[in-house]
């Protein structure tokens, strides 16, 4: 089995905000449960450095576009680590290996007869780099994201010949339900698709920021057919990854298609319209799904760079870790939902849920097994009146993560961390431990609580990968794999366990 997920490719025009950070940390859950699996697992996230938005930004600093995406790949670059994404490459635009396939690619699509000259004359917003349709351009003519005021150009240009694939398309979504979620995603791509697709610019000869049209140097290619196929081009320059290796050292053979394609719901209509058109214009496979998250937003308002609105990802990781922050973005706002973020509201979580509820849970455990059984729970199956909630859990789990349910599975998940702490409340450990005669009794909550834990920790590990390393560390297990979260297969281990310092300190 393989498993292969991606992040949108992010603008170089500004340093890395919240919102990038949320679809790094989301994939990243899937590609780390992906490999609790047992799975061969690829994670790609990257820069965008090309185009108009970059060009732009570099011209009002003064210099260069590549001095810009250099300074800014490397921000973006560093955040992956900072919010501990484990992926498994970071593609540049810029890198000659993917330009180099770039050129092969659409030299493929133009010799396949969808690539024509002619004159495009639109009305077009730098920023998006984007072209917009009448039916999205208010009466005062501005972008309806950056609220700027959209330009009308005409170019001469090469076209991708999109009405080409109206038929296939139609099919495609008829055929596959599930290849753009959640479903008003899908209903949205369609009914873009069954108004009727216009063929759209594949080049720009006004900007010379971009990659070079090998049929013809005076153009460079539009910024998103360039962008749209890093998905393609990483898996024939990354080194690969650890892992099962099936197919040999051919990135593409083993991972080809994408299994997930995360993106912004604002970058919609080029993953589910323009990409699968393009892929099936080059001959290759179409990605399994397009997942589409919503909006995280400050004060009602989208937070992007342009409109200067970020809370800095950075400074919450400084004070809080990280665990704290990809726990936050997926446990407040339903994922493939709007959202809005706030402070005060991370604040209530990490007190509420992550200090007391959690952290709390791991702390006395494993102060009550040291004081009451120097440190070494018995080694006995958990107790039976829990089956009920926790047999299955790690199957129910995966499949939520199958359809990138994130917030679902990990609220599947803290549900089980309150029936524990309930548990706990309801056997009054601290009780038994008075009297003498209830000895077994106590061995029993005991256990069933290091093995409840066990089961939470391997379970939470994608979400929360720092804290659940040393509470598995602290509870003797060194095993993160799905397998290990089974409830039926699960005892104390008879082992001594150890300490462990305060997870989430409410003093952060
Ligand atoms: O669009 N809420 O790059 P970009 C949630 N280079 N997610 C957000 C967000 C917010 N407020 N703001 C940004 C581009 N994002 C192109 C993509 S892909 C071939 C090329 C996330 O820097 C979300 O994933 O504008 C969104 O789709 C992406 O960042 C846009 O990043």
């Amino acid at each position: 089995m393989s498993f292969y997920v991606t992040t949108p490719i992010y603008y170089v025009n500004a340093a890395p905000h919240l919102g990038h950070a949320y679809t790094t940390i989301a994939a990243d859950v899937m590609a780390r449960h992906h490999r609790q699996r047992g799975e061969d697992v690829f994670f790609l996230t990257g820069t965008d450095e090309h185009g108009e938005p970059v060009a732009d930004a570099a011209h009002a600093l003064g210099i260069e576009p590549q001095e810009l995406a250099d300074r800014n790949a490397e921000r973006f670059k560093a955040l992956a680590p900072q919010l501990e994404a484990s992926n498994d490459f970071f593609i540049r635009t810029t890198d000659p290996q993917h330009e180099a396939m770039v050129k092969q690619v659409l030299s493929r699509v133009r010799e396949n007869g969808y690539v024509y000259e002619g004159t495009y004359e639109g009305w077009y917003c730098p920023r998006c780099a984007d072209f917009k349709a009448e039916n999205e351009i208010d009466e005062d003519r501005r972008c309806p994201i950056h609220h700027i005021e959209l330009t009308r150009e005409q170019e001469e240009n090469y076209f991708f010949k999109l009405s080409a694939f109206q038929e296939r398309l139609e099919e495609l979504y008829a055929a596959r339900e599930d290849f753009v979620v959640p479903r008003t995603r899908y209903n949205e791509a369609l009914s873009f698709i069954r108004s009727g697709l216009r063929d759209v610019p594949l080049t720009r000869h006004k900007l010379t920021w971009g990659v070079q049209v090998p049929w013809d140097p005076e153009h460079v290619f539009y910024v998103w057919f360039d962008a749209l196929l890093n998905y393609y081009t990483a898996l024939s320059y990354a080194p690969s990854p650890a892992g099962l290796a099936a197919g040999g050292g051919d990135l593409a053979k083993r991972f080809w298609p994408a299994s997930y394609h995360l993106i912004g719901k604002d970058i919609l209509r080029f993953h589910a319209v323009y990409w699968p058109a393009l892929l099936m214009a080059a001959e290759l496979e179409l990605p399994e799904h397009v997942f589409v998250h919503g909006f995280l937003l400050m004060d009602g308002e989208k937070m992007s760079k342009s409109l200067g609105n970020v809370l800095d990802p950075f400074a919450v990781i400084e004070r809080y870790g990280s665990d704290a922050l990809r726990f936050y973005l997926l446990r407040d706002v339903p994922f493939g939902q709007d959202g809005s973020v706030s402070t005060a509201s991370f604040e209530l979580r990490y007190e509420s849920e992550l200090a007391n509820e959690f952290g709390n849970l791991a702390s006395r455990t494993i102060a009550m097994v040291h004081r009451y059984r120097d440190g070494v729970p018995l080694a006995l199956a958990p107790d039976p009146e829990l089956d009920d909630e926790f047999a299955g859990l790690a199957q129910e789990v995966a499949a939520m993560i199958d359809r990138a349910e994130l917030t679902a599975a990990l609220d599947a998940i803290w549900q089980r961390v309150r029936r524990l702490n309930r548990y706990v409340e309801e056997r009054a450990p601290w009780q038994l431990a008075k009297d003498e005669t209830r000895a077994h009794e106590l061995d029993l909550v005991l256990s069933t609580l290091v093995a409840g834990l066990r089961v939470l920790a391997v379970l939470l590990h994608p979400y929360l990968p720092a804290s659940t390393d040393k509470l598995l560390a602290a509870l003797g297990s060194e095993d993160r794999s799905l397998a290990s979260a089974r409830w039926d297969s699960m005892q104390a281990l008879g082992e001594p366990i150890g300490r462990l310092d305060s997870l989430f300190p409410k003093s952060a």
